[in-house]
C-alpha cells in the first residue's frame, strides 16, 4: 500500500471543480486517508516546490499556490502514486490524455488544477509538510476486500 498526496489547486476550487476532482480519486478506488481545505503560504509553498526553485516559472508558481485555498488530501492504495498520477494527466494538459484531470479541465501549464506526488520519497517528504501524522485516518472500507486484490 501507498500513500499520495494530493491538492486541488487553486483554479480547480475557484472553477467549482472540487467535487468532480475528488469523485475521480474516489471512484478510482484509492481510499481517503486524510483532507483538509487551507490557504497555503508562501513559506510553505516554497518548501512544497523546494526543487523548483531557480527555474523560470517559480516565482509564478509560488504566486498561484498561495494565491486561493487550496483542498490538500492524502489517497492511499496499491500503487497510488503511480495510479494518481495518471488520474491526473500528464503535467501540460496540451499533452495530458482525454479521461484525465488536465486533460479535460486544463488549457495552461500553469493552470494545470492538481498536485500529485511523483515518487515514494516525494510523497512521503510532501505527506509530512501538510499533515501531522495523527491526521491520517486508519479505517476499513467494506468495499477494500472488492477492490484491493490480495497477493
Ligand atoms: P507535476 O505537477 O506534473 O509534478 P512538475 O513537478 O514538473 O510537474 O512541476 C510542478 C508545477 O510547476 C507544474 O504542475 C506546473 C509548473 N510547471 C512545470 N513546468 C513548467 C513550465 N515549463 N512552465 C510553467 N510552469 C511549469
Ligand atoms: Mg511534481
Amino acid at each position: 500500500m501507498e500513500r499520495t498526496l494530493i491538492i486541488i489547486k487553486p483554479d480547480g476550487v475557484q472553477r467549482g471543480l472540487i467535487g468532480e476532482i475528488i469523485a475521480r480519486f474516489e471512484r478510482s478506488g484509492l481510499r481517503l486517508a486524510a483532507m483538509k481545505f487551507m490557504q497555503i503560504t508562501p513559506a510553505l509553498a516554497a518548501r512544497h516546490y523546494a526543487v523548483h526553485e531557480g527555474k523560470r516559472f517559480y516565482e509564478g508558481l509560488i504566486q498561484y499556490i498561495t494565491s486561493a485555498p487550496v483542498v490538500v488530501m492524502a489517497w492511499e492504495g496499491l500503487n497510488a502514486i503511480q495510479l494518481a498520477r495518471k488520474l491526473m494527466g500528464k503535467t501540460n494538459p496540451l499533452d495530458a490524455d482525454a479521461g484525465s484531470i488536465r486533460g479535460d479541465f486544463g488549457v495552461s501549464i500553469g493552470r494545470n488544477l492538481v498536485h500529485g506526488s511523483d515518487g515514494p520519497e516525494t510523497a512521503a517528504f510532501e505527506l509530512g509538510l501538510f499533515f501531522a501524522p495523527e491526521e491520517f485516518v486508519t479505517w476499513e472500507r467494506c468495499t477494500d476486500a472488492w477492490i484491493f486484490e490480495e497477493n
